[in-house]
């Protein structure tokens, strides 16, 4: 799209309308799931007993090492005695099974006794696990349980399917279909579950092997007549969507999208989640803070990939959340390179985003920095008016110009305009708020914030003009990027691409964290950061790492 026109809509509306009504952009499902839930709160509504606690421990030291994913006894380096996975109580999941149905039940009282042409008080919703990819013949991708299921059940295997009930008596059930156990299969595989020791391990009500799906899905629609929620569109399992699709039918009930009742949950991190938030963006700022320590010219992109990579995992993150971009000099520019095989050149600048998974929880960084521990003229110039913006930027968060991620991008792009006039890069005529807002995106053509969590761009259907409240987690991201044939721009600027991006989590108090903190963009920390290297004697011939 055209970025004027793609402004225009962005500022205009914007900046006219109040906090207040822009969430009315939203479905009114997001209004009454955002004042009900209090994030970071402590749950309310827990309904794991003492009893249950001490039979999953009794059966999980039994089951030690036999059961499809790590628990507290196979793995007591990764996970706490009461957790079920990572950073996350049983008790906690199952509270988010409950809320999730009670959710929905109330959006759809809110149109009357009927909706959508049927006056049932029940509902059902069925989630599906991911599938294994694979790369080719054999050989799988690594597995990465999909989110959504993830944050219902804790379950890591693939293929499973869950299936939430709430009833008219507001009684939510919960049921697992799993793998059934198969000795040939986890001989290759590994152990799986099994939906016996589903039941106590994920707290479910029920537990089935997969084979009974259509039959158990077919029985509870017919004894409860419910409104059908699956989300069709994102299912990676075929025949469940199959399934889906001939329940539907003979049950004459559309299947309803659920997803934005997911995503207002998600939108708002627990304490848990914020625990989480913090460790995965802490593991990955040490990491930043090494490798920009021992980079210099001469070693290839590639190798800082592999480093950031290795020192992630060293910190116990389960691995990179997306193929990172590291660009040295010119491939800064391209705002999604992946190549990573260029070499650094002593003068350039090194771009690197990157960030790691670490229970399931992800982080988002970019930093950039001289290669060689020196910024040129030009490049220091252009990384203390980014760093000043940046910080002025995350300064605003909450505050007028910066109450939604929309308002943060429309305040960006309109101070990078003003900043690149004075260092100029823009012309002196230029006056008019919008004319200064439409150079900033010229040279800084993407949004400067996504929300943050399980996913990279998590909650991604959740409007940038929804009001930041406690609970959220997002990134702030301005950058500057000149390409080499930029002909309206001095030459010592051309082929300059500079991002400095941090996450941000309003915490239950209300204040803003940085969780990045501790990844070092200053410009004169950063310089000497990245000096140490040069220093070490036997420096001035480049290593690979
Ligand atoms: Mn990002």
């Amino acid at each position: 799209m055209n970025v004027l026109r793609r402004l225009d809509r962005l500022i205009a509306p914007t900046a006219r309308r109040s906090a207040a009504i822009s969430t009315s952009l939203w479905p009114n499902r997001w209004m009454a799931q955002s004042t009900t839930s209090s994030p970071g709160s402590p749950s309310t509504a827990s309904t794991v007993t003492a009893a249950e606690v001490r039979g999953v421990a009794q059966i999980l030291r039994q089951q030690k090492g036999n059961l499809g994913q790590p628990t507290s006894v196979s793995h007591p380096h990764l996970i706490q005695p009461d957790e079920l996975v990572p950073g996350v109580e049983l008790t906690e999941m199952k509270d988010r099974r409950t809320q999730l149905m009670q959710n929905i039940r109330a959006y759809a009282r809110t149109f009357g006794a009927e909706f959508n042409g049927h006056s049932s008080p029940c509902h059902m919703l069925v989630l599906g696990a991911a599938s294994k990819k694979y790369m080719s013949g054999k050989i799988p991708y690594v597995f990465r349980q999909n989110s959504d299921f993830y944050y219902l059940t804790g379950c890591l295997e693939p293929d499973a399917v869950l299936l939430l009930t709430i009833d008219e008596a507001q009684n939510v059930q919960s049921e697992l279909f799993m793998r059934p156990k198969d000795p040939h299969a986890e001989l290759w595989d590994g152990p799986r579950t099994g939906p016996e020791l589903a039941v106590p391990l994920f707290g479910v009500t029920e537990a089935h092997s997969l084979s009974q799906l259509e039959a158990v899905l077919a029985k509870r629609a017919g004894a409860l007549k419910p409104h059908i929620w699956f989300d069709q569109k994102t299912s990676d399992l075929p025949s469940l969507a199959q399934n889906m699709l001939r329940l539907s039918g003979d049950q004459q009930r559309p299947l309803l999208p659920a997803y934005t009742f997911l995503e207002a949950m998600r939108l708002l991190k627990s304490r848990a989640e914020m625990q989480l938030m913090r460790r995965t963006c802490d593991i990955a700022s040490r990491s930043f803070n090494e490798v920009m320590a021992e980079s210099q010219p001469g070693q290839s992109e590639h190798h800082l990939f592999a480093a950031i990579d290795y020192k992630c995992r060293m910190r116990n993150a389960s691995y990179l959340a997306y193929p990172p971009v590291v660009a040295a000099g010119h491939n800064a520019t391209v705002i999604h390179y992946v190549a990573n095989s260029q070499l650094l050149g002593p003068q350039d600048l090194v771009l690197m985003d990157a960030g790691c998974e670490y229970g399931g929880y992800t982080s988002d960084i970019t930093r950039t920095w001289p290669a060689s521990g020196h910024f040129t003229e030009p490049q220091r110039t252009l990384y203390d008016m980014l760093h000043q913006l940046q910080v002025e930027i995350i300064g605003t968060v909450m505050k007028p110009g910066g109450e939604t991620l929309d308002q943060l991008f429309e305040t960006t792009c309109y101070k990078l305009g003003k900043y690149l006039q004075e260092i100029g890069l823009v012309g002196k005529s230029v006056s008019d708020y919008k004319e200064l807002a439409s150079q900033g995106y010229r040279f800084c053509p993407h949004h400067v914030s996504h929300y943050l969590g399980m996913d990279v761009h998590d909650t991604p259907h959740v409007p940038r003009n929804t009001r930041i409240v406690p609970g959220m987690v997002f990134t702030v991201e301005p950058g500057i990027y000149i390409g080499q044939d930029c002909g309206d721009v001095p030459p010592e600027f051309r082929g300059i691409g500079i991002r400095i991006e941090d996450d941000l989590l309003i915490n239950e108090h209300g204040h803003v964290e940085v969780l990045t903190e501790a990844c070092v963009k200053d410009p004169r920390a950063l310089q000497e950061l990245c000096q140490q290297q040069q220093r070490k004697p036997g420096a001035s011939t480049a290593k690979a790492l």
